[in-house]
């Protein structure tokens, strides 16, 4: 199949960044990428205005995302081979982050190593209404994917694939691999034709040193193109809603 792919345009240079131009951005396109940041930003403490830190899957607030040889063979964020299209912390018993942030300390600079964001809300606007009434009124049993349950640090939590909520925005928990499908014959087929939305549909972000990638966790799925360069690093923090 072939894929498109399309440029990051919900973006901002540091010059304009501020929390409402932020918001605007995120609310309207889900997702916005935010370049020429000087290398003395501290990126933590702006995103904390956008909301409240959550503990990473080792407690810690911060995770960094550099290939680790251990992980090679693993699907895993932490080596350098493509991801599926995911959203995060499905696994998670409660509301998954609201908000995934990632700022970039050294390049991929292989034509590797980008980060892809589609819009699933969009999505499932054009399933049939049988379609998402059933993939929003059962439950699925999502667990976490090999590499982190290779650290010790797996969970499992039963979600609809599209979580209704009254007053707020739905949250889409969206994974190919880590979701039981086996005794379910709608999901199968929607998880099929969100790939091909995926591969058509995504922006792919190639990161600048010190740029920063923010979107919505409930609306968007992400994923990553394969790289070679073992020197790329990423640091990573989820916000939780407010
Ligand atoms: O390496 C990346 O670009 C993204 C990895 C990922 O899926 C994540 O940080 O949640
Ligand atoms: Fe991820």
């Amino acid at each position: 199949m072939t894929t498109a792919q399309h440029a990051a345009t919900s973006r901002l240079n540091y010059q304009d960044l501020s929390v409402p131009a932020l918001r605007d951005l995120l609310d309207t396109n889900g997702y916005a990428y935010v370049d020429g940041i000087p290398g003395d930003f501290d990126h933590v403490a702006f995103l904390t205005r956008i909301g409240p830190l959550m503990p990473q899957y080792d407690g810690e607030l911060i995770w960094s995302i550099r290939a680790e040889e251990r992980f090679a063979e693993l699907y895993h964020s932490l080596n350098t081979k493509p991801l599926f299209p995911h959203s995060e912390c499905y696994e998670f018993t409660g509301r998954p982050p609201k908000y995934l942030a990632l700022w970039c300390l050294v390049p991929s600079d292989d034509g590797g190593g980008h980060t892809t964001l589609a819009d699933m809300y969009r999505f499932v606007d054009g399933l049939s209404e049988a379609e998402r009434t059933h993939i929003s009124t059962r439950t699925y049993r999502f667990f976490s994917s090999a590499g982190v349950q290779d650290m010790q640090l797996g969970r499992v939590a039963e979600h609809p694939f599209i979580e209704y909520r009254d007053g707020r925005p739905p949250i889409v928990r969206f994974s190919l691999n880590n979701v039981d499908k086996s005794d379910d014959e709608v999901l199968p087929g929607v998880l099929n034709r969100a790939v091909e939305y995926f591969d058509q549909e995504h922006i792919a972000v190639n990161y600048a040193t010190n740029s920063l990638l923010i979107w919505d966790n409930h609306r968007m799925t992400h994923s990553r193109t394969g790289y070679t360069n073992h020197g790329r690093h990423l640091r990573r923090v989820w916000l939780d809603e407010t």
